[in-house]
């Protein structure tokens, strides 16, 4: 048996957490043979219920569950970790809007990348699932300095999952029989989904489609996947959000599989004529534990100009916090 690893999970008492916590205990992330020590940060007010959580996860007797920390302490929860997801955020209810969020979150993330900083690891992979996504990872990046800013990243993986999904049931397939598919820019309802680079058992998604289904329906109902959750069930995606965050930290540990890829938002070198420094959804290949922006995708016009939409409300986003970057 390995090593156990630390993994540091943020509202941990939170919707997401009560799926997630028991997918990682269980060995989904990161492989049945990695036991694990999850690390589960709080509010004070909530660590009543993380008890709960704690007992709950105590009971299912997880093999590879080598320990449980629990603190309201940020400089505990991240201490020596090795993966931390960071769910914990103010969640969007009915009609709010995203940008409402940012401030009351930006001091939520730049605390905890300071105690990333100066606690974890230094090879910690992070993912930001906690809204607005990107642009709370760039300020827990801004803030941890010692870090290289490639391990600091957010979660568009439920979008890329629901982009698969949506294109499977157009064309009377599966998931198994889509690839390649790309989520570009924000977690938010400017977000790209490209289907020019997707392909159905081996075809261009794009020709099996009509141009006013991509642009009048698929597009749009991608983009709006949450708010439709949000209204059908009454409370934010959870589950799949969960599952998202599993598939992520999996890539990203284990690798993606050979001649496909998956949206990740990293931070941007640049590719693609993206600002330096977004933190941008982008289609990576992930090998090694390690993720790689792919290049030389053809952009046409029409992609141009979405692409660069959701950069600039990732733009507007860090110049609304820019008072609290370093
Ligand atoms: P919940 O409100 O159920 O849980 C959040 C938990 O975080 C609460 O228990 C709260 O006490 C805790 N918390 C708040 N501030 C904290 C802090 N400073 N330190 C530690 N814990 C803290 O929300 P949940 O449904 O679990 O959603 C969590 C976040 O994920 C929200 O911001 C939500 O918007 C976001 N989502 C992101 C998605 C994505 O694709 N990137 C999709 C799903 C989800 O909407």
């Amino acid at each position: 048996m390995k090593a156990p690893v630390r993994v540091a999970v943020t509202g941990a008492a939170g919707q997401i957490s009560y799926s997630l916590l028991f997918r990682i205990a269980a060995g989904q992330m990161l492989g049945e043979d990695q036991p694990v020590i999850l690390q589960l940060l709080e509010i004070t007010p909530a660590l009543g219920a993380l008890e709960g959580v704690a007992m709950e996860l105590d009971d299912c007797a997880f093999p590879l569950l080598a320990g449980i920390v629990q603190t309201d302490d940020p400089n505990v929860a991240f201490k020596d970790a090795d993966y931390a997801l960071l769910v914990g955020a103010r969640p969007r209810g009915p009609g709010m809007e995203r940008k409402d969020l940012l401030e009351a979150n930006a001091a939520i993330f730049s605390v905890q990348g300071k105690a990333i900083n100066d606690n974890a690891s230094p090879d910690i992979k992070v993912l930001v699932v906690g809204n607005p996504a990107n642009t709370n990872a760039l300020i827990a990046q801004r803030n941890a300095p010692n870090i290289n800013p490639r391990q600091f990243t957010a979660m568009t993986r439920l979008d890329h999952n629901r982009a698969m999904t949506q294109l499977a049931q157009k064309t009377g397939t599966t998931i198994n029989d889509v690839k390649k598919m790309t989520i570009w820019g924000n977690h938010s309802s400017t977000q790209y989904p490209d289907l020019h680079h997707a392909t159905v058992n081996g075809k261009t998604a794009i020709d099996m489609v009509d141009q006013a289904w991509y642009e009048g329906t698929y597009i749009p109902e991608v983009q709006q996947r949450g708010a439709a959750i949000i209204k059908a069930r009454g409370a934010s995606s959870a589950a799949s959000a969960a599952n998202a965050a599993i598939a992520h930290m999996r890539s990203w540990a284990l690798g993606t599989a050979e001649g496909d890829w998956v949206s990740m938002g990293v931070y941007s070198d640049g590719s693609y004529g993206i600002a330096e420094g977004l933190i941008y959804s982008y289609p990576c290949v992930c090998k090694n534990g390690d993720w790689e922006i792919v290049q030389g995708l053809e952009v046409n016009d029409f992609s141009r100009d979405r692409m660069a939409a959701t950069e600039q409300e990732l733009a507007e986003e860090r110049d609304a916090v820019s008072h609290l970057l370093p």
